[in-house]
């Protein structure tokens, strides 16, 4: 458990799987894969379906080179960290590559980031955690040492691991990751049925848009459009790339949701989509996605599919209450953000249905001014 206050790094931090490790509390290799890891944060919300690799490269104990990979068919980290090196002038042979996960060793979109490091003499590569695509899983390690490179594993790995774990589960099932972010009141409570309740304190709302900037889609309940009557945009401070997609989805079974909703007004780079299990009218600007009904709504698996089959590789879900349950009871949750504030909401207490094969990855409560996250 730590105990932060929340500026905007560490809600970009906590949004991304963190807290991280500080390069200014390591020393040795632990000190570069901690800048490498940082590096990293800076693809998250833009590389999926692949992982946003960080890569620095070290000569004599300093950085000379350094890359992210930051969207699927375009570099690699390692090659983006070559790249960096050859633009500053710096010469890789005989330098250290650290880089938090295992180099690809196969050609996909790119070539084989293995074969760019040996091609450059990088002389020793340090791996935070081992690749688990088929297609590389040990492969780029062997590779490596097959040339004469020193290989090293498992620096930072538990940090490495949790990085990538949206990856990881995508590539071992097919679906993205799933974070459920929920505020409620001291009392339990997500506020009165059918009203607008702000229990939150705006420095946590922050915490709410790291978490949207860092996911490629949010996932809301039609009830949550009727009361507070949402954008549902991402409106993150810092700057992103061009690319990036943010996918809005309300979830409208029967297409109750009037077409003057605030969240059907298009915002570019910001789709919206409607998921429905019948044919309502349709909304101009709005597509829908159609599923099978489950249930008194739709399956929330079917949706998740969906959504990895567009390349969203991390969705968000903000609630309400029912939908919430859905995903908590069908265990399709990886990490819950649970926004407790000190005040109450003043509503019947929400009983979440937590399933025995529940991941809980992070639960985070506001209370005394302060942020605190168990893992
Ligand atoms: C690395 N460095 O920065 C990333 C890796 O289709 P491609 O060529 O982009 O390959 C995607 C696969 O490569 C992905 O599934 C994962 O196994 C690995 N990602 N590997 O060496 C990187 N993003
Ligand atoms: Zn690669």
């Amino acid at each position: 458990m730590s105990d932060l206050e929340l500026t905007a790094e560490v809600a970009w931090a906590l949004a991304t799987g963190g807290p991280w490790p500080d390069p200014a509390d390591l020393d040795g290799d632990a000190r570069f894969m901690a800048l490498a890891l940082r590096e990293g944060l800076n693809g998250v919300g833009l590389a999926s379906p692949n992982p946003p690799v960080g890569c620095v490269l070290v000569r004599a104990g300093l950085v000379i080179g350094s890359g992210v990979h930051t969207r699927a068919g375009d570099p690699h980290g390692e090659v983006m960290a070559l790249r960096d090196a050859e633009a500053r002038g710096e010469d890789p042979k005989g330098s250290t590559a650290f880089v938090t996960l295992e180099p690809c060793c196969h050609h996909g979109r790119t070539g084989p980031c293995t074969l760019a490091l040996i091609q450059a003499g990088v002389a020793r590569v340090v791996v935070g955690v081992r690749d688990p695509n088929p297609r590389v899983d040990g492969g780029g390690l062997a590779i490596l040492r097959s040339h004469g490179v020193v290989v090293e594993e498992g620096v930072l790995g538990e940090a490495c691991a949790r990085f990538h774990a949206p990856f990881f589960k995508h590539i071992r099932t097919g679906l993205p990751w799933v974070t459920l972010k929920l505020a409620l009141g001291s009392d339990g409570s997500l506020g009165p049925a059918g009203q607008t309740t702000q229990v939150t304190p705006p420095e946590v709302q922050r915490l709410a848009h790291a978490l949207r900037r860092a996911s490629e889609a949010l996932v809301v309940g039609r009830h949550t459009i009727e009361v507070d009557d949402p954008q549902l945009t991402d409106r993150w401070p810092a700057p992103t790339a061009p690319h990036r997609s943010f996918a809005r989805v309300v979830m409208d079974e029967t297409g109750l949701v009037p077409p003057t909703a605030r969240v059907w007004a298009p915002v570019a780079g910001q789709p919206v989509f409607r998921a429905v299990t019948n044919e309502p009218t349709p909304l101009r600007g709005v597509e829908d996605l159609h599923l099978p009904p489950e249930g008194r709504g739709c399956s929330l698996r079917h949706l998740l599919y969906e959504l990895a089959a567009m390349g969203v590789g991390r969705v968000l879900v903000e609630g309400g209450g029912t939908l919430a349950g859905g995903f908590l009871s069908q265990g399709l949750v990886d990490e819950f953000h649970r926004f407790q504030s000190d005040l109450p909401a003043c509503g019947p207490e929400l009983i979440l249905p937590i399933p025995t094969t529940w991941c809980l990855q992070a639960s985070a409560r506001w209370s005394t001014g302060r942020w605190e996250v168990w893992r």
